[in-house]
């Protein structure tokens, strides 16, 4: 078995496409071991977004994740269900991003891209211990 962390972002919960999402990782057969609306504060968006610190789009991007509530979630699924979330995503850039996909399907803008992903089987361990220390693992 495998688990993953996501985020439904702002914007998500904003245009009311948390069910949507979910749904779309649930109807997979994904299965939701944790899930909880938090209003994101900075220090922990920093945390989270580390190997983005210095880029150009930083500063919008922690602006952006916690002007608003999101939906944080664990899911878990087969060996690699990191790699399952990622591929249901689609590409970083929605312009970009293939049709089918959450990001293809329902978005246009980069920032604004709906949902983040555990990019590695490590990093989901290591998001899910930032976000859900209590889960264990
Ligand atoms: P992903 O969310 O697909 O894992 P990352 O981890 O490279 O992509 O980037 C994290 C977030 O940073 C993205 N979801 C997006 O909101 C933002 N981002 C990444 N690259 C850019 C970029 N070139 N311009 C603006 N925002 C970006």
């Amino acid at each position: 078995m495998g688990r993953t962390f996501i985020i439904c972002k702002p914007d998500a919960v904003e245009r009311g496409l948390v069910g949507e999402i979910l749904g779309r990782f649930e109807q997979k057969g994904l299965r939701l071991m944790a899930v909880e609306l938090r209003h994101i504060d900075k220090e922990t968006a920093g945390s989270h977004y580390e190997e983005h610190r210095g880029k150009p789009f930083f500063d919008d991007l922690i602006a952006f994740i916690t002007r608003s509530p999101a939906v944080l979630a664990v899911l878990e699924g087969p060996d690699d269900t990191w790699a399952v979330v990622r591929a249901m995503m689609g590409a970083t850039n929605p312009m970009q991003a293939a049709p089918g996909t959450i990001r293809g399907d329902l978005a246009t803008i980069t920032t604004e891209n709906l949902v983040h992903g555990s990019d590695s089987a490590e990093t989901a361990a290591s998001e899910i211990a930032l976000w859900f220390p209590g889960l264990a693992a």
